[in-house]
């Protein structure tokens, strides 16, 4: 087997964590434990086609063990990894009502970061063999070290992010991630389980032709959104665009970053605040696209200037390539905004 050519994960991390304004060991720490638990989770839904083998959730399997929801494995899995690593003082994860607080060894919460995630984003995707992903959120915590983590601590706006990403279990296995200094991909070669440097300084192309909606809801849009829907499928200049829908954030987004694109998922009739939360998804989302040069917004605000008040709410998300998304807006603006 050829040596690989490209930096791995590891060599990557070292080399860029004097870029790191904070303290650069605990970091890179964070994102190494994030890339073990991946390869957990990774192992996990690529054999979840196995199901008349391993069994469905709730089954217990061949060896009697009981089959876990592979979003409850995968919560699990990240929660468990960075739990045993004392490197966060707080986590809050799609599938936990509340934040969890992290003790260290003295009893202490000294650690600084809290990270927030969605542990298998789209896992209804898994059982027709579509990629899925986990999405995470780093913050630098604001109540003083030593004393317990504390709601505001996961409550702040997305642009004070020190790291966000992504993996995404697709054909191939990658972790997307920035900590503020662009975005940089990472495969996975399975046979070895090293991640290799595949994707230097992913940047959203500035315009691009497809546009990623559940057009299922056009009826329940927002006039704006069912304006832009239209210019999109118009025949004219570099019109109509592709519509792209997978139905799994982590890769409608990772398609949109490198071809160029939009994602669309505004509020509608069942979901009036949108469905997409926005402490664990829109946020790192956000993060990732605009440190490649790409735009996210709810149509009127940016979405990492939006000021949080619970753990799981949602926002309305439109993110891709910047024209693209100020075309989506023009079109919002020509209404007045919902309250
Ligand atoms: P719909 C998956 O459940 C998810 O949170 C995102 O990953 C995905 O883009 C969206 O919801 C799909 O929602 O309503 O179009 O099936």
């Amino acid at each position: 087997m050829a040596v690989q050519k490209n930096k791995t994960l590891g060599e990557f991390i070292i080399e860029n964590q004097s870029e790191f304004q904070y303290s650069s060991g605990e970091l890179s720490r964070l994102i190494n434990s994030i890339r073990l638990a991946a390869k957990v989770v990774n192992h996990e839904v690529n054999k979840a086609g196995l199901v008349d083998i391993i069994g469905e959730a709730g089954d217990t399997n061949i060896q009697g063990e009981d089959q876990q929801k592979l979003d409850v494995f995968a919560n699990d899995a990240f929660i468990n990894t960075l739990t045993n690593r004392e490197i966060v003082c707080g986590i809050a994860s799609e599938e936990e009502e509340d934040f969890i607080t992290i003790q260290g060894r003295n009893g202490q919460n000294d650690n600084k970061y809290v990270v927030l995630i969605d542990p298998l984003d789209g896992s209804s995707n898994i059982d027709v063999n579509v990629s899925v992903g986990t999405i995470f959120s780093i913050f630098r915590r604001v109540t003083p070290p030593g004393t317990p983590v504390s709601l505001e601590d996961f409550l702040q706006p997305g642009h004070r992010q020190v790291a966000a990403g992504y993996i995404i279990y697709g054909t191939s296995t990658m972790i997307v991630y920035s900590t503020g200094h662009g975005v940089n991909g990472f495969t996975l070669n399975p046979a070895l389980g090293t991640y290799y440097l595949s994707h230097p300084n992913l940047s959203f192309p500035k315009t691009g032709n497809i546009y990623s909606v559940n057009e299922g809801n056009y009826v329940h849009f927002p006039q704006g959104i069912k304006d832009y829907i239209k210019y999109c499928q118009e025949e004219e200049e570099d019109r109509p665009y592709t519509s792209r829908y997978i139905g799994s954030l982590v890769s409608d987004v990772h398609r949109n970053m490198i071809k160029g694109g939009i994602y669309i998922y505004p509020n509608t009739a069942k979901d009036p605040n949108g469905k997409l939360r926005l402490l664990y998804e829109c946020n790192p989302m956000a993060f990732l696209i605009e440190q490649a040069g790409g735009k996210a917004t709810d149509g009127f605000r940016r979405i990492l200037d939006i000021q949080p008040t619970t753990l799981h709410q949602r926002t309305p998300f439109i993110g891709g390539s910047a024209s693209m998304v100020e075309k989506a807006e023009s079109f919002m603006h020509r209404y007045p905004q919902r309250d």
